[in-house]
């Protein structure tokens, strides 16, 4: 009794052993969570797929590991010699097809949420240039210039003696975010002045190119106010790196407020956009 015991919490702790650090890994690897309906609607489909992935590894390495115990040399198996089994082709091939489906489905379904910018109730066109984005407000005819911060500026060059640790940051920093209303509805509209760029913000669940000659729609509902960080996702040129997404969600009247005193401060900005110096 004793020896089961003993037994159970070795298994108990080696369990432990492997759980333990899957699950540290899993939550610093992990897809984000994110901040809007449709980035919880991604991580929930990427986890549906882990745990069917995780079922279909634990029959397979289950069904390699029973065989090499029950069938293992010593014990002289007799290995059977059948050549085609109709029933058994079916089903391999009928299990993975219900699989897949099962899994297209959710994901069609968010894929046509996530694009459906219908009732939006805010407007920003985002613009991406060689090498910063211009986030424009119709509604308000402001202007927003996002260049990289000056912080980052300053230690990008590769001869900076300047440590890449010594600003908070670095290379996610810009001069001004894009502001956004919590709780709102926004519909982005997306293109480039030039070449191809991507605007991708994991927080949001967003990642949409910018392609010059064409706009693209997306829409994002920030439920939590903060500060989400990202950066352009294609490759557009030596200063590709230099051009982060900052985007601050505040509540409806600080955003109001923010609105009022942007206007104010900017008034040169209320003109149409112009192309910026590169
Ligand atoms: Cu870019």
């Amino acid at each position: 009794m004793k020896k089961k015991w003993l037994h159970a919490a070795w298994c108990t702790s080696l369990l432990a052993a492997i759980t333990m650090p899957t699950l540290w890994a899993a939550n610093l690897y992990n897809l984000p969570h994110g901040v809007t309906p449709v980035s919880h609607a991604i991580y929930g489909l990427s986890m549906m797929a882990f745990w069917i992935m995780c079922g279909i590894a634990v029959v397979v390495f289950g069904a390699i590991t029973w065989s090499i115990i029950f069938h293992r040399r010593s014990r002289h198996p007799k290995p059977a010699d059948f050549h085609e089994n109709t029933v058994l082709e079916i089903v391999w091939t009928v299990i993975p097809f219900l699989i897949l489906i099962a899994m297209a489905i959710p994901a069609a379904r968010v894929l046509i949420r996530a694009e459906n910018v219908h009732h939006s109730e805010l407007t920003v066109e985002v613009t991406g240039y060689q090498w910063l984005w211009r986030y424009t407000y119709p509604r308000w005819k402001i202007n927003i210039y996002s260049r990289l911060a000056d912080s980052s500026l300053r230690i990008a060059p590769l001869h900076s003696g300047r440590s890449p640790y010594s600003t908070p940051h670095y290379l996610h920093a810009v001069t001004h975010p894009l502001v956004l209303p919590v709780g709102e509805k926004v519909r982005l509209l997306i293109t480039s002045k030039d070449v191809i760029h991507s605007w991708w913000v994991p927080d949001l669940g967003v990642q949409m190119d910018a392609n010059p000659g064409l706009v693209n729609s997306i829409w994002v509902k920030i439920l939590k106010p903060g500060t989400y960080r990202g950066q352009c996702n294609q490759i557009c040129g030596w200063g590709h790196a230099y051009m982060p997404i900052v985007v601050v969600a505040k509540p409806k009247a600080q955003f109001l407020s923010w609105v009022k005193h942007w206007r104010k401060r900017h008034p040169q900005a209320l003109s149409p956009a112009t192309t910026p110096d590169p």
